[in-house]
């Protein structure tokens, strides 16, 4: 359902933190390498055939001179988010970020942080739980155990303070 795509090999270990969070949701999801500069007509071939072979949503990564996830969404209709990776080539990551960012009109990605792929997997499964109910219901149990995981260091710094007085 969901197209995981990175520049290269070296993105990987910050785009699976994307395949991470779908895996946890159960949604399905490919991961794989697609070089806008290095494998143009690749990018070309996958962009084209996403719709069809079924995907709903695709996650984009690349860093420094970052073309894949504008590339990928000037070629389909389906909702890309970009992902801008603090890569070695990158400059502090500030180029990875306008790169994918600063989108002209007509052909949107939908950027999340730097390194921010763990957010895209989750904006992924927010657009697939417009129309599937089960993916909903993950979304709320995970958006409970964010305010859990908050309530709990409440506790623990308010007890700290209570320890002070
Ligand atoms: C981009 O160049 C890739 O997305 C990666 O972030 C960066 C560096 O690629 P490698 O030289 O590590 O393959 O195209």
């Amino acid at each position: 359902m969901v197209g995981i795509i990175m520049g290269s090999k070296s993105d990987l270990p910050i785009m699976r933190q994307a395949a991470e969070v779908l895996q946890e949701m159960e949604i399905a999801y490919e991961l794989t390498i697609v070089s806008a500069h290095r494998t143009p007509l690749r990018m070309v071939e996958y962009a084209q055939s996403a719709r069809e072979r079924g995907l709903k949503v695709i996650i984009a990564g690349a860093g420094g001179a970052a073309h894949l996830p504008g590339m990928v969404a000037s070629i389909t209709t389906l909702p890309v988010i970009g992902v801008p990776v603090k890569s070695s080539n990158s400059i502090d990551g500030w180029d990875s970020v306008l790169s994918i960012l600063q989108m002209p009109a007509g052909v949107p990605v939908a950027t999340v942080a730097l390194d921010g792929a763990k957010n895209a997997g989750i904006l992924a499964a927010q657009i697939i739980s417009t129309y599937d109910r089960r993916v909903a219901e993950a979304l709320s149990l995970f958006k409970q155990s964010l305010t859990d995981k908050v309530m709990e260091t409440v506790q623990e710094v308010e007890h700290l303070g209570g320890l002070k007085q």
